[in-house]
């Protein structure tokens, strides 16, 4: 057994939502298996690859993000049609009437350290500056990914912070919470990094396999292991309809042009969708 492992179930076949859902209220995360096959961990393989490093120039020890991987192709469009997928969706906002929020895909390579312990959530933000603190002000799980290498502690992948998820969780013992609570430093190591390192109680190194999907809380502290292989990752947030964002920026050219060319079946899933404009920033 590798270290950094629970004591208690976290794993969740597709048709128990509901008990995976108690544990992600319970510990803050839940692994569902075999939410889909291989062929489609293969299709968002290959569309990462296409969206990311298309000429395969992503040097080792390194990453790139796309932060609208739903306007890339059609590939992750494909998951709205997965009825095991979207019902997980329907009953983690509780209700059917959900549209597209965020979206994402990282590529990694062999290489790279552990990235630094955050959370993408930090309740309501009055003023956001920055289009991620738009985006990430709702209560709503902010991490529904698969990782299409699968996760292991030993190979890459994502660790979490158990019951990191609870409003008043005082930070891991031995650490000080930044003022922001973006991250936390060993006490007297206050450093603009959030800490990179295992080696805080609590750490759960997740292991899952490819097609498995890995979800977190909004709250939920979480940090990329170091990357020993090519590793893939994406994630397709939803929201319910009902949680209207007025964006302070217009719907980029890149969000209407995915709009146009979706079928009309899918078309309820870009009702609300503000797409993504990461140069935004507020007026001070
Ligand atoms: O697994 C990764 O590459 C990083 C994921 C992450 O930190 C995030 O989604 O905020």
């Amino acid at each position: 057994m590798a270290d950094y492992q629970p004591d208690y179930n976290v794993y969740f076949e597709r048709e128990d939502i509901d008990g995976a859902l108690v544990c992600l209220d319970t510990y803050g995360y839940c692994v569902i298996r075999k939410m889909i096959d291989q062929v489609m961990v293969q299709i968002l393989k290959d569309a990462i690859d296409e969206a990311l490093d298309p000429d395969r120039d992503l040097p080792l020890a390194s990453n790139r993000y796309h932060m609208m991987f739903a306007e890339a192709g059609p590939a992750m469009w494909r998951l709205t049609e997965h009825a095991p997928y979207m019902n997980y969706i329907r009953k983690v906002h509780r209700t059917a009437d959900v549209c597209l929020h965020r979206s994402a895909a990282i590529l990694r390579t062999p290489g790279e350290g552990m990235g630094g312990w955050h959370t993408d959530h930090r309740g309501h933000i009055e003023k956001p500056k920055i289009a991620n603190e738009v985006l990430n002000r709702y209560p709503m799980p902010s991490g529904s990914w698969y990782y299409l290498n699968g996760s292991h502690p030993d190979r890459s992948g994502i660790s979490v912070i158990e019951k990191s998820n609870r409003a008043d969780w005082p930070g891991p013992e031995g650490f000080e919470m930044k003022p922001d609570r973006t991250g936390f430093h060993p006490i007297g190591e206050a450093s603009d990094a959030g800490y990179n390192q295992m080696d805080v109680p609590g750490c759960i190194g997740i292991i899952a396999d490819p097609g498995d999907l890995i979800c977190f809380a909004a709250l939920t502290y979480h940090a990329n292991m170091a990357t020993h292989e090519r590793r893939y990752s994406c994630g397709f947030g939803f929201r319910p309809k009902s949680v209207r964002i007025d964006a302070p920026w217009p719907l980029p050219s890149t969000a209407q042009a995915m709009i146009d060319v979706l079928p009309d079946h899918l078309k309820q899933y870009a009702e609300g969708y503000t797409g993504y404009d990461g140069s935004w920033r507020a007026d001070v």
